[in-house]
Parts: structure tokens; sequence; C-alpha cells
């Protein structure tokens, strides 16, 4: 070869190793809500922190609204343990088809506040459940908030549960349909993703969610006129690798992912939090009629609900549950 072309394929080699070195990994990773929300928020500082701590050569690219399922919030879970997707974002609810256990956290008046729920993730409940989750493949780096979800209507304020007598309500899984039907409504499980036009076109009358992940960003307040803040059930998010992914990072990028994901679900649970406490006031700024509940009502709603409860401690395990309840109690 002459010295010439020598030089010039030596060149060529550096540059190609060069782009290479450039360019950035990506990664997927589905959630199921839009692109305005606190989740999304909590993606983003994933990413940058991703980003952050590889030099640019990790990223994540992020698809909202259960796109990479084709809308179906359920299936993101199921992709993920078969190495299909490679980080999930997901609330635990959407998860309990294929991990019964993860309906735990969502029993009706489990938690009463923020400090019980503190006291179970951060405690041996949540590592239980990430354990269990394993065995699904869905490995848990970190643990984010959906939140305490309340009753949206378009058709009149509900007090008590007489109120929602034949109400038509959209729920995102099988608990809640058990639990509306002990509250006399008309549960009907739909996809979030098409929820909006459901509500819209009066297809059901109302539908359950946190007020800062998701009522206040996703704008419900345009379609629904009611809102109870009734706190009856707790729902958390996480974010989750797939085992093939974590598989192929190092011990250092291993630690270094799992410290972004924490550290991203830490900010993401405070705006959520934020954004709950300020969001009371935009709903009525909104025109949206906030019911507020004393102890005693609020009383009347767990009493009715107890049948549920019943039924899903034994479907989770009641162990499981004592464990969740042993962390609530200690101080
Ligand atoms: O579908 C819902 O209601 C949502 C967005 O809260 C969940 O992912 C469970």
């Amino acid at each position: 070869m002459a010295k010439g072309s020598a030089k010039l394929a030596t060149i060529a080699v550096v540059t190609v190793c060069m782009s290479f070195a450039a360019q950035a990994k990506t990664y997927r990773l589905s959630h199921n809500v839009s692109n305005t929300t606190t989740w999304q928020q909590g993606a983003e500082k994933f990413n940058q922190l991703l980003q952050e701590g590889s030099n640019d050569k990790l990223k994540v690219r992020i698809f909202p609204n259960s796109v990479l399922t084709g809308g179906d919030q359920i299936k993101q879970a199921e992709m993920l343990g078969a190495n299909k997707i490679d980080f999930i974002l997901t609330s635990a609810i959407n998860v309990t088809p294929l991990i019964p256990e993860m309906a735990v956290f969502s029993l009706p008046y489990l938690f009463d506040g923020y400090q019980a729920v503190d006291k179970a993730i951060q405690g041996e409940g949540g590592k239980l459940i990430e354990q269990i989750a394993l065995e699904k493949n869905i490995i848990i780096l970190a643990w984010g908030e959906n939140g305490f979800r309340e009753l949206t209507n378009s058709t009149k304020p509900v007090y008590s549960p007489d109120d929602l007598k034949g109400m038509s309500v959209r729920v995102a899984g099988p608990m809640y349909i058990d639990v509306f039907k002990d509250l006399g409504a008309n549960p009907q499980q739909i996809q979030w993703a098409e929820t909006f036009s459901a509500l819209q076109q009066g297809v059901v009358d109302g539908q359950e969610n946190p007020v800062g992940a998701i009522i206040v960003p996703q704008r419900l307040y345009e379609i629904q006129k009611n809102i109870t803040l009734w706190h009856y059930s707790y729902d958390p998010i996480f974010l989750a690798v797939s085992r093939k992914v974590w598989n192929s990072f190092d011990a250092d990028t291993q630690t270094m992912v799992a410290d972004a994901a924490k550290e991203a679900m830490e900010y993401q649970i405070a705006i959520s939090r934020q954004m709950t406490a300020d969001g009371v006031q935009t709903l009525k700024d909104e025109g949206m009629t906030v019911v507020e509940l004393d102890a005693k009502q609020i009383d009347e709603f767990r009493q009715k609900t107890l049948p549920s409860f019943n039924k899903w401690r034994d479907l989770v395990g009641t162990d499981i549950v004592k464990v969740f309840e042993d962390d609530i109690a200690t101080n």
C-alpha cells in the first residue's frame, strides 16, 4: 500500500472510532400519560442525569401516551419483562394484571397521608414488591408518585356513596371495578389514552386520578365539572429497566443509572406534591366545584369499600398487606 493511502486509511479508522464514541446509545422509555405531566418531567430529569453521568454516552428517548404499546398501558410491563422495551415509567395499578401483589398500594384507604406512604414505600413494603417484580423480570430502579386519586365527574357533586349510585366511572384496573361496584356506581375499564374522549363524548360520567400529576396538567377541568377530594386510593409510579439492558451495563454504570433514577423520581415526587397542593385552587379558578370531605364523610366511603379491601387483601396476600401495615405503624 502506498504511504499516502495508508495514512488516509488510518485517518478514516480514527474518524469512524471517534464518531462511534461521540454517538450516544439511545434507549426507549415508555410511559402512559401525556407529555404535560409530572411523569414526563421525571422522565426528562432521568434523561438529563443519565447523559450527565455517562458523559453523553447514554440517553433515553421518551414515548408518552403508551404509544409504544399501541395505547395499551397495561402491556408496558409485559413488554419490559420480555426485553422489548428498555425502560418504563408506569403506575403500580397498570401492573396488577401481571403482578397482583402490586395492588397493595392502592387498597382503599390503606394510607392516610404522605407520611404513611413514605414509610411503606421506603421501608420493607417497597423492598418486598421490588423482589416480587424482579421475578417477572421487572427491575425497579426507583419509586415516584402518581398520588392520591380523586374523583371527578360531569353530573353532580359527590358527598356520599349515595351520590355515586348509577354513575358511570372510568377506571384503570381490576381492583377499582370492585371498589366502584361496592359504591353502587357503574365502573368501566378504559385505557387512559382514550379516557379524555370517552368523557368528552359522554361514554362515561366520571373518572378518578391524582390532582397534581394528572388532573391539572392534562386539563381534565375542561370536561369535568366536579371533584371530590376523598383520597380513597394511593398510586405510586416506578421507573424500571429491562433485564437485558441492565445486564449490559457494568457495575459502575448500574450504580450511575440507579442513582439517576432515584434522583429523578425524588424530583418527580416533589413537583407532584407541590402541584397537588397548588392544584386545588387552579381547579376552583377553572370553575370546578371542589368537594372537600370531613373525617366522618370519608369514613362512610371507607366502610362501603371494605368488601373490596378484604377481597383484594386476600388476592395480594395477607402477609404482604401486613408488611405494609407494620411499616405504616412505625414511628
Ligand atoms: O390510567 C390511569 O388512570 C393512570 C394514568 O392514573 C394510570 O396509569 C393508572
